[in-house]
C-alpha cells in the first residue's frame, strides 16, 4: 500500500531535497479532514521538516522565476507585436483548397502632389497630412476582401482579439508602426514609403473603407476553385521548368527567355494575390527580393516591360503594401526612361536597361501607336507614388501630341508613328486590333484614372468610338453579329483581331462611368460576336483572326479561319470582357460563356506534366498542334479575368476604385468615386 514514500528510502544526501510523507499523513488515517486549518498545519509542518539548506534552494527558486517574470513582461512589446502578426497567420482556417489562404488588408499608398500642372492634365492628387491611425481594423485602405468567408471571419477575429489586450493603446501603437501581410513580410510605413527622391505619404483611408469592411466577404465559389486549380497547374509547370525564366515550355520542359527578367513570375504576382495563394505568393516575393536585377545589358521592349513588369510591380505593391515592389519598380521605370530621348519625345521601342540606351527597332525609326500610348496610367502611377513628375510629365506629352496629330480619321489612328518627327506614318489602314488597340482603352483608362478631368482624353475616346461606328462596324451572316473590322485605305476588310475583344469590356466601362448608354449596347453586341469566335470553332476556342461572312452561303457559318491564322495564345481579351459585362450586368450567361472557354483550355491546352500551352489548330480537337509556349499573360490575365467573372463581389477589385492596365494589373484610380 502506501508503505514510506519513495523518498523515505533516498540517501540522506543535504544538496538533494526530498519530502518525507507519514503514512498517517497520506492517507489519513482518521486525522485527514481536508480542513483549510488541517492543511496549513500539515504545510507548515512539512516545511519545518526541511533543512535549512533544503528551504534557502526553495527560495531562491521562487525569487529566480518572479525576476524572470517580470523580465519577460517587460519585453513582451516587440515579441507580441510579432507573435500576433504571425499568429493572424498561422490561425486563419486552412480553406478547401490546400494551401489557399487569403489576403489580408491592402494598403493603398496616399497620392502625392506635383508641382507642374501639364496643360491639361489634372495635377497629381494632392496629399493630405497622414492621419492617425485606425487600429481595429489594422492596415487602413482596405480594398481587396477576402475571397473566402470563413476565413475571413476568422481573420477578422483574430485582429480584434490582437488589439483587445490589455495595453491596448500601446499595443496598438506597435501595431501601426509595423503593417503585416499575409505573405508574412512585415511593412514599416516609414520606410515603405520612403523613395530616394521623395517621401511618400501614409496611406489615406477611403471614406466608403469602413463600411465596406463591414460587409459580409463573399465565399469562393466552385468555379473559382476551379480557376485556382488551373493556376496551380500552370504554376506547377512554371516552377518545376522554367522557374526564374521568362515563360514556360510546357512539352519541352524547359523555358524560353525573351528579356530575362522572370517575366510570367512578375506577371503573375497579383493574381497570386487576388486568387489567395499564399505559399505560392511568398515563394515569388522571395524570387523577387532575391533575383530580380535590372542591372543587366539587356534590350527590352518599352510597352512590353511598361505593362507587364512595371504594371505587375505597382499593382502588387498596390494590394500587398509591400514596398518591395514599390523599390522595383521605381529602379525598372527609372531604367526605361532613356525610351523618352528622341527628336519629337515619342519614345523608342526598345531599351537597354543596364547601359540606360535606347532605340528603334533595326528595320525602322518608327514606333508602334498602340505601344507609345499604352503606357501612361504606369508611369503616372509611378509618378505619383515616388513624388517625381519626371515619369508623367514624359507620358503626358506623348498623349498631348498625339491628341494634336493630324492623320486620324475620325478619331481612328494609324498603327504607327515616327519617332523623328513625331508624324504618323503608314497612313490610311485602321484597326481596333493589333498596334493599335489599347491606345483606345488608354484614353478612356487614364480619364478614369486621373478622376475625370482630362477632357482631351475623354473627346479622343468619344471621337474614337464614333470612329468605330461610322468606319469599322458590320454585322455578319447567318446570325447577324456585330463586329469591328479593318479599312485599309478607303476598303473595309472583314477580319477581326482576337485582340479587339477587349474592347466590349472597355465600352461598357465607359457607360459604367456615366459614358453614352448606346456605348452599352454595342459593348452588348460585341460581347456576343466574341464568343462566337469561341463557340463557333470545332475546339471551342478562338484564332488569333476571323474574317466574318458578309453574305449568307449554305453551309457556312459566321467565322471563317484562315490556315495563318488558327492558333491560339491563351488571350485574355474575350474572358476580359466577359467580366466586365457581368460586374455591370450580373447576366449569369456571361459567367457561363467564360467557363466554357475556361474548359476548353482545360481540354485542349493543358499539358499533363504541368503548365498550359499555346496550340496551333484551334480547328482540330483531335490534333490542336501545341505549340510548346505558355505567354505570361496567360497567368497575368486570363486567368486572374475567369477568377474575378465567376465572383460575385464586386469588391474584389472594385471597378469605382481601380483601373485595371493593359495586362490586367489593377491600378488605384486617384480619385475614387
Ligand atoms: C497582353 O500583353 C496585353 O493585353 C496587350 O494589351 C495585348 N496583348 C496581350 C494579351 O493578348
Amino acid at each position: 500500500m502506501y508503505s514510506a514514500a519513495a523518498a523515505a528510502a533516498s540517501p540522506p544526501r543535504r544538496d538533494f531535497i526530498s519530502v518525507t510523507l507519514s503514512p498517517e499523513e497520506a492517507v489519513g488515517t482518521g486525522g485527514y479532514n481536508n480542513s483549510k486549518a488541517w492543511r496549513r498545519r500539515s504545510c507548515w509542518r512539512k516545511w519545518k521538516q526541511l533543512s535549512r539548506l533544503q528551504r534557502s534552494v526553495i527560495l531562491f527558486l521562487f525569487a529566480f522565476l518572479a525576476v524572470c517574470g517580470v523580465i519577460s513582461y517587460a519585453s513582451m512589446g516587440e515579441p507580441w507585436k510579432s507573435l500576433t502578426n504571425k499568429s493572424l497567420d498561422d490561425q486563419r482556417t486552412e480553406p478547401e483548397v490546400p494551401g489557399l489562404k487569403l489576403a489580408n488588408p491592402a494598403v493603398l499608398p496616399a497620392p502625392q502632389k506635383v508641382d507642374a500642372n501639364h496643360g491639361d492634365y489634372p495635377e497629381l492628387p494632392p496629399q493630405k497630412p497622414p492621419k492617425p491611425p485606425h487600429f481595429r481594423r489594422g492596415p487602413s485602405n482596405l480594398q481587396i476582401k477576402a475571397p473566402r468567408r470563413d476565413v475571413r471571419l476568422k481573420t477578422r477575429h483574430n485582429t480584434s482579439r490582437a488589439v483587445e489586450e490589455p495595453d491596448q493603446a500601446d499595443k496598438e501603437e506597435k501595431t501601426e508602426k509595423s503593417v503585416i501581410s499575409w505573405r508574412g513580410a512585415v511593412i514599416e510605413p516609414d520606410q515603405s514609403t520612403e523613395p530616394p527622391s521623395s517621401k511618400i505619404k501614409e496611406p489615406e483611408k477611403p471614406s466608403s473603407v469602413e463600411a465596406e469592411d463591414q460587409k459580409e466577404p463573399v465565399p469562393i465559389n466552385e468555379r473559382q476553385m476551379a480557376v485556382i486549380e488551373a493556376f496551380r497547374h500552370a504554376w506547377k509547370g512554371y516552377k518545376d521548368f522554367a522557374w526564374g525564366h521568362d515563360e514556360l515550355k510546357p512539352l519541352s520542359k524547359s523555358y524560353s527567355e525573351w528579356f530575362g527578367l522572370g517575366l510570367t513570375l512578375i506577371d503573375a504576382l497579383d493574381t497570386m494575390w487576388i486568387l489567395g495563394l499564399k505559399e505560392e505568393f511568398e515563394e515569388a516575393r522571395k524570387w523577387v527580393a532575391n533575383n530580380l536585377v535590372f542591372d543587366k545589358n539587356v534590350d527590352v521592349n518599352l510597352f512590353e516591360s511598361t505593362i507587364r513588369i512595371l504594371g505587375g510591380l505597382l499593382s502588387t505593391y498596390h494590394l500587398s503594401g509591400d514596398s518591395l515592389f514599390l523599390e522595383k519598380a521605381k529602379d525598372i521605370g527609372n531604367r526605361l526612361m532613356p525610351a523618352f530621348k528622341t527628336p519629337s519625345k515619342i519614345p523608342y521601342s526598345d531599351v537597354n536597361i543596364g547601359r540606360g540606351t535606347a532605340h528603334p527597332p533595326r528595320w525602322t525609326s518608327d514606333s508602334t501607336v498602340a505601344e507609345v500610348t499604352s503606357i501612361q496610367l504606369e508611369f503616372r502611377e509611378l509618378s505619383r507614388l515616388t513624388g517625381d513628375e519626371k515619369f508623367q510629365k514624359a507620358v503626358d506629352e506623348v498623349m498631348k501630341h498625339v491628341h494634336t496629330l493630324s492623320g486620324k480619321n475620325d478619331g481612328l489612328v494609324p498603327m504607327f508613328i515616327n519617332t523623328n518627327s513625331g508624324q504618323f506614318t503608314h497612313l490610311g489602314v485602321y484597326t481596333l486590333g493589333a498596334r493599335a488597340d489599347s491606345y483606345y482603352e488608354y484614353l478612356l483608362k487614364q480619364w478614369i484614372q486621373g478622376g475625370k478631368k482630362e477632357n482631351e482624353l475623354l473627346e479622343d475616346y468619344m471621337r474614337a468610338i464614333e470612329g468605330v461606328k461610322k468606319h469599322l462596324l458590320q454585322r455578319s451572316q447567318p446570325k447577324k453579329l456585330t463586329f469591328v473590322g479593318e479599312l485599309a485605305h478607303g476598303h473595309f476588310s472583314a477580319k477581326m483581331d482576337h485582340l479587339v475583344c477587349f474592347l466590349p469590356g472597355t465600352l461598357a466601362l465607359g457607360a459604367h462611368n456615366g459614358l453614352t448608354a448606346d456605348h452599352m449596347k454595342l459593348a452588348e453586341a460585341l460581347i456576343e460576336t466574341c464568343y462566337q469566335m469561341y463557340a463557333q470553332v470545332e475546339t471551342g476556342l478562338s484564332p488569333e483572326i476571323v474574317h466574318f461572312n458578309l453574305h449568307a452561303q449554305k453551309g457556312h457559318k459566321d467565322v471563317e479561319i484562315k490556315p495563318a491564322d488558327r492558333h491560339n495564345l491563351l488571350r485574355p481579351e474575350t474572358v476580359e470582357s466577359l467580366f466586365y459585362m457581368y460586374r455591370f450586368t450580373g447576366d449569369k450567361k456571361y459567367q457561363d460563356w467564360g467557363w466554357e472557354i475556361l474548359q476548353n483550355f482545360n481540354k485542349y491546352t493543358r499539358v499533363p506534366t504541368g503548365g498550359y500551352t499555346s496550340i496551333n489548330n484551334v480547328q482540330n480537337p483531335i490534333n490542336p498542334e501545341p505549340r510548346d509556349k505558355m505567354e505570361s499573360f496567360f497567368l497575368g490575365e486570363t486567368l486572374k479575368y475567369m477568377f474575378l467573372l465567376f465572383s460575385d463581389d464586386i469588391d474584389l477589385i472594385n471597378l469605382d476604385k481601380y483601373v485595371f492596365n493593359t495586362e490586367a494589373h489593377p491600378l488605384p484610380i486617384w480619385v475614387p468615386a
